[in-house]
This record gives structure tokens, C-alpha cells and sequence, in this order.
């Protein structure tokens, strides 16, 4: 027989004492000229965890959370790239500015603040979305301050989805391209074994040291491997050679994949943010130019949907070939809508149904990275089967906006339930609810501040 295992019991916070720790927990990450995404792994700004910190940061402080997405935004290139990393004065990760050389090496990238040299998912404008809405409701002061943000915040993020465009839809079709898997935001989801077995580094790949390692509890079973974090150095080093030149790293690094994650965001996000521009009277071209984006984009995703699995599925711009690991960015087709309404239903019952967040053994209905009955599942290594909950909050956000507000509703209670220790962190076992990575996550913290607003 084998022995039974006991958990301590798990912490159960109140609403009010979840916001009030929720709260503390941003504060504490607040080194006053940002709130970084994390104390200690994380310790400077990440482009889209900035935008989910403001969302719920507008629930306590509407001006400093316009404050960060400026802050964000000051950071953007003089090409319209905003860039993944925002570094702080403090170091404490790795790889760090002097690795990237972003600000040697090209011309666009800011002397400062110090950033990296390539892009995350393109949520901002649902970001923008969220605190206009949130400020309008408030004093007179919160009005007059998301009502500059969207007049000068606007114009950036045009120039950030045109960016996309120019350099990113390598073939014309509307499928956005990323040239590493942390342009993706789910750094090593077997998304992107495939197209890393084919990254090779170099004998000239520079020795460096991890951070990371030495800052989770069980970095072996939580955090990619080393020979990972050689791939992904190995691409930095390749985007070095080019100085960072848009076009040239699309057309010279090993690593070229279409991503439909990323492209059911901009599509979502194009659209969001010509409805914003309708509402602050941008130039109407503009506003036209993003819906076809979007229309494109939309289109994009809808072929990457694969009748067979039921899934939509990324490209390997390098090979030509589809990606049809089984993973979340599947259902990207109900972020941005698109594809014949018998299809759209069926990806509905999928990630409601027993291989996602109907899995009968999983601690909360929130469809995890991978699912559970998939043979590649890793309840707790990094983005290869926990849950994390700004995905969660994306496809809430989304099922509420697309007309689907009782699974919106329910998405919404099950995180709570999850979150509701109060440790913020990272990610979760899906089967446990046990929290792992970093604790104390800004963005965890800010979307249940908004889940308890909307509750
Ligand atoms: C993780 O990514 C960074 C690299 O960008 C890392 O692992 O060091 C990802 O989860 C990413 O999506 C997130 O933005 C970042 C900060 O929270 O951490």
C-alpha cells in the first residue's frame, strides 16, 4: 500500500482580505519608478504582464495605473516596437541589458531606460481598454487621466500594431510570426520543441550564468533546462549579429513560427483599439487600416484550425509545416472569433469538456497549459501543464465580450477559487492547486483584483 501523502491545509482568504493582500502585494513590488512583475525572479518591467498590472491596478489607483503603461509605452522604440523587457536600475536577471546590447546595437531602441531586444503578445489595447472604462467611472481626476492616455497612449499603440504588420506577417497572410519563444509568452510550452530542435547554438554561444535557477524552490521540476536557456541565448546571440534589424531577424533567425496565440490577440486587440480611436476621434484611416488587421488576423487563425484535432494550430514558418501540439493556444479561435459557428461551438465544449477544465481531477474547471490527459502533460514544469490565471483572465474576457457571459462567470469563480490562498503565485498545479514559480506575481495579483471587482 502506499503511503498517504498530507498536505498542509490550504489558506482560504476572504474577498475582502484577498484584495487587501492582492494590494500588498503590488505595493511591495512597486520600486517607485515601476511595478516590476515580480520581487525576486522577475524584478524589472515585462511588456504584457505591465498591461494586466494596470488592469487591476486601475481598481486602486487609476493614475499610476495610466502611470505604467506611460511607462511602458516611453519605453517603446523609435520603430514602434515595444520592447519585452524594461530593465530597472537594479539588476538581478538574467539575461540583463549588457547581454542584449539592444541600445548598442540599433539605433531605434532606447538609451533609457535599458531594454531587450525583441516583443511580447500584443494585449495592450484590451489593457487600455480596461482602465478607460475603470477611470471614466471614477473622479474627475481619474477622467481627465485615462482620457490623456487614450489621446497620447493611441497614436504609440498604432504604431505598435503597425509594426507587427510590417515586420511580423512574414508571408502576407495575417499569421504574426515570433522569433522566440519568449516573444510568445509561454517561453518553453512544447508548442515550440519542434522548431527548437532545429536552434543549434554556435561554439561562439558567450558562457553565462542563471538567475533563475537559484530563486524558485524546485527550479529542476519548475523552470526550463539549461539546454533550453542555451537555445533561447543562442537566438539573442543570433539577433546580435543583425543588430536587431526587424527584417533581418526575420529573415536569419533559426527560429521562425507563426503563432496563432499571438495573432488571435492582435486581432482582439486591433479591433479594440479602433473602437477606441472611434471614441477619441483618431484619423479615421487609421482606424480602418486596423480593422482590416484584425479582419486578416481573424482569418489567419480561422485557417490554422484543424478540423482532425479540433484545434488551431501554429506554423513553422522555417519548415513550412504545422504545429499540432495539443496545447491552450488551441482555442485561440474564441479570442478573436472567426470561424464557422458549428466549429466555434464545438472548441467551446472542448475546453469545457473532460480534457480541460472538465477534467474530473482537477482542482479547479480553468483550463490548464496542457491538458491532463495529454502524454506530455507536467502538472508543474513551466507552461507544460499548470495554469496560469492571466491566460485564464484572457479567454474570461474574451467569452464575456464574444457573448458567452455564463462562461465567463463560471471561469471567473473557478480562478477565485484557485487564487484564493493568497500566495499570487506564477502558475498552479491544476490538479492540486499547488502554487509554484514566484510567488507574489504582480499580474496574478492584478487580475484577481479584477475578477473581485467584476465578481
Ligand atoms: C516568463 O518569461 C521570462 C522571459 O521573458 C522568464 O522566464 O525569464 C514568462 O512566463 C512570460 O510570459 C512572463 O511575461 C515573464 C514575467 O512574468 O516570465
Amino acid at each position: 500500500m502506499r503511503p498517504s501523502v498530507t498536505h498542509a491545509p490550504r489558506r482560504r482568504l476572504g474577498s475582502v482580505q484577498l484584495a487587501a493582500c492582492a494590494a500588498w502585494t503590488l505595493s511591495g513590488n512597486d520600486i517607485g519608478t515601476m511595478i516590476t512583475a515580480a520581487p525576486r525572479l522577475y524584478p524589472h518591467m515585462w511588456s504584457w504582464d505591465t498591461a494586466f498590472i494596470s488592469i487591476g491596478l486601475a481598481h486602486l489607483n487609476v493614475d499610476r495605473a495610466v502611470q505604467e503603461l506611460e511607462t511602458l509605452l516611453a519605453a517603446q522604440w523609435r520603430n514602434g516596437m515595444l520592447p519585452h523587457i524594461v530593465f530597472s536600475e537594479g539588476g538581478g536577471y538574467f539575461p540583463g541589458p549588457q547581454r542584449w546590447g539592444a541600445a548598442e546595437l540599433n539605433a531605434d531602441a532606447p538609451d533609457a531606460p535599458r531594454t531587450s531586444g525583441i516583443c511580447q503578445p500584443p494585449v495592450h489595447a484590451i489593457a487600455l481598454r480596461r482602465i478607460v472604462d475603470t477611470g471614466r467611472l471614477g473622479s474627475q481626476s481619474d477622467v481627465d487621466a485615462v482620457e490623456r492616455l487614450l489621446r497620447e497612449g493611441w497614436p504609440r499603440l498604432y504604431h505598435w500594431h503597425e509594426w507587427l504588420v510590417r515586420h511580423r506577417d512574414p508571408h502576407a497572410t495575417g499569421l504574426l510570426a515570433i522569433v522566440h519563444g519568449w516573444e510568445s509568452g509561454m517561453d518553453n510550452s512544447p508548442r515550440w520543441d519542434v522548431p527548437y530542435s532545429a536552434v543549434v547554438p554556435g561554439p561562439d554561444l558567450p558562457p553565462y550564468v542563471r538567475l533563475d535557477r537559484g530563486l524558485v524552490s524546485h527550479a529542476d521540476a519548475e523552470r526550463p533546462s539549461d539546454r533550453e536557456y542555451d537555445r533561447y541565448l543562442w537566438l539573442i546571440e543570433e539577433m546580435r549579429k543583425v543588430r536587431y534589424d526587424a527584417d533581418q531577424v526575420v529573415r536569419t533567425s533559426s527560429f521562425l513560427v507563426g503563432d496563432v496565440f499571438v495573432t488571435a490577440l492582435f486581432a482582439l486587440a486591433s479591433e479594440v483599439l479602433a473602437t477606441l480611436g472611434e471614441e477619441s476621434g483618431q484619423p479615421a484611416w487609421q482606424i480602418k487600416q486596423l480593422r482590416g488587421w484584425a479582419r486578416r488576423s481573424r482569418a489567419a487563425v480561422a485557417a490554422a484550425y484543424d478540423p482532425v484535432s479540433g484545434l488551431a494550430r501554429d506554423r513553422d514558418l522555417r519548415t513550412d509545416e504545422w504545429l499540432s501540439t495539443r496545447t491552450i493556444a488551441g482555442f485561440a479561435p474564441l479570442l478573436c472569433g472567426g470561424l464557422p459557428e458549428a466549429d466555434e461551438q464545438r472548441l467551446l465544449e472542448t475546453i469545457c469538456g473532460p480534457d480541460w477544465a472538465g477534467h474530473p481531477d482537477l482542482f479547479a474547471a480553468i483550463p490548464p497549459s496542457v491538458s491532463p490527459n495529454d502524454p506530455g502533460f507536467r502538472p508543474r514544469e513551466y507552461w507544460r501543464g499548470p495554469v496560469w490565471p492571466v491566460i485564464a483572465w484572457l479567454f474570461g474576457w474574451a467569452f464575456e465580450h464574444r457573448g458567452w457571459p455564463k462562461h465567463a462567470a463560471q471561469l471567473r469563480t473557478e480562478c477565485l477559487r484557485l487564487v484564493e490562498d493568497g500566495s499570487f503565485a506564477e502558475y498552479y498545479n491544476p490538479m492540486t492547486g499547488e502554487p509554484l514559480g514566484s510567488k507574489q506575481q504582480s499580474w496574478t495579483a492584478t487580475v484577481v483584483l479584477d475578477w473581485l471587482h467584476t465578481a
